[in-house]
């Protein structure tokens, strides 16, 4: 069975050599567990579903290469253009290579502030039939809100041994799931049942980061506050905001919200390595 990884958080996620590191690692944990591992990415403007470690490198040094969402796929294709896949795209570039189970670190959503911005991640969940392994969607975002879009848009939310869903740098977020379970056999179930009924959404699986790296609940909420303020007043907008509140959260806490980031990483891939096992 194969686990897909997503490259935006290679090339506009991380910090180099960090993020090479971290990509490759990611792919062992996954091997480590009796899966596959496919790092997804558009190469000259063909999707990849299994990035070489020279390409993840030139992903890595981040030279040349565009974040793209949905919209912009097929102007990558005509292009010819590298480009580092978010989770909406992996979604996508993993359907069309049959693969259905994706591990990442936290789910793109719905924006804070009065500014509408949605990330097309929910779309490709309300979409795309992949199961999605996450720490919970981004905590820059408005929770509540993306938690319920998940519902508007029919997509089941399963908490990995919560009963709330985690807040990607932190346990918790205080929403609930839709349904809890305590084993990789449990989520295949669901899964199974999901696509034996013709539904055609993603699942999201969502696991809380590792105990021992999670971060403090007030160092959390502080990063986030002084990141949105400086994203206000450097005046970043679009494509340009997700990675910039990640990237000054990370620079901002020394190296806590870095470490809850790769611990997340690891545990996702591990899991989503169980499940895919699981669904043999
Ligand atoms: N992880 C990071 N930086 C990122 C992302 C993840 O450290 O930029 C990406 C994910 O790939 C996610 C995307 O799908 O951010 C969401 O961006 P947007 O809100 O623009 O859709
Ligand atoms: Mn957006």
């Amino acid at each position: 069975m194969i686990v897909a990884l997503e490259s935006t958080v290679i090339a506009h996620g991380l910090p180099y050599p960090r993020n090479y590191e971290t990509a490759l690692h990611l792919e062992e944990v996954i091997r480590a567990e009796g899966a596959e591992a496919r790092t997804c990415g558009f190469w000259a403007g063909k999707p990849v579903a299994g990035l070489t470690p020279e390409q993840i490198a030139h992903f890595a040094r981040g030279e040349g290469v565009i974040k793209a969402s949905l919209r912009d796929i097929a102007i990558v294709a005509a292009r010819k253009l590298h480009a580092a896949t978010t989770v909406a795209t992996t979604m996508w570039v993993a359907h069309r290579h049959g693969i259905q189970v994706f591990a990442t670190g936290g789910l793109g959503g719905v924006h804070r502030g009065e500014d509408y911005d949605e990330s097309a991640d929910l779309t490709a969940l309300a979409t795309i039939p992949v199961l999605v392994v996450c720490a919970g969607a981004k905590a820059i975002l408005d929770l509540p809100r993306t938690r319920e879009r998940l519902e508007t848009l029919g997509v089941p939310v399963i908490g990995y041994g919560v009963d709330e869903m985690p807040a990607f740098y932190t346990r918790s977020s205080g929403l609930p799931v839709d349904a809890r379970c305590d084993a990789p056999e449990e989520v295949a179930a669901i899964w199974k049942a999901h696509r034996r009924l013709g539904l055609r959404t993603g699942m999201l699986v969502t696991v809380p980061v590792p105990e021992e790296a999670a971060l403090d609940e007030d160092v959390a909420t502080a990063a986030i506050e002084e990141a949105l303020t400086a994203a206000e007043a450097a005046g970043v907008r679009g494509k340009a905001i997700t990675p910039f509140l990640l990237a000054y959260i990370a620079e901002h806490t020394g190296e806590a919200a870095l470490r809850a980031n790769l611990a997340l990483l690891e545990n996702n891939a591990r899991l989503a390595a169980a499940i895919a096992q699981a669904l043999d």
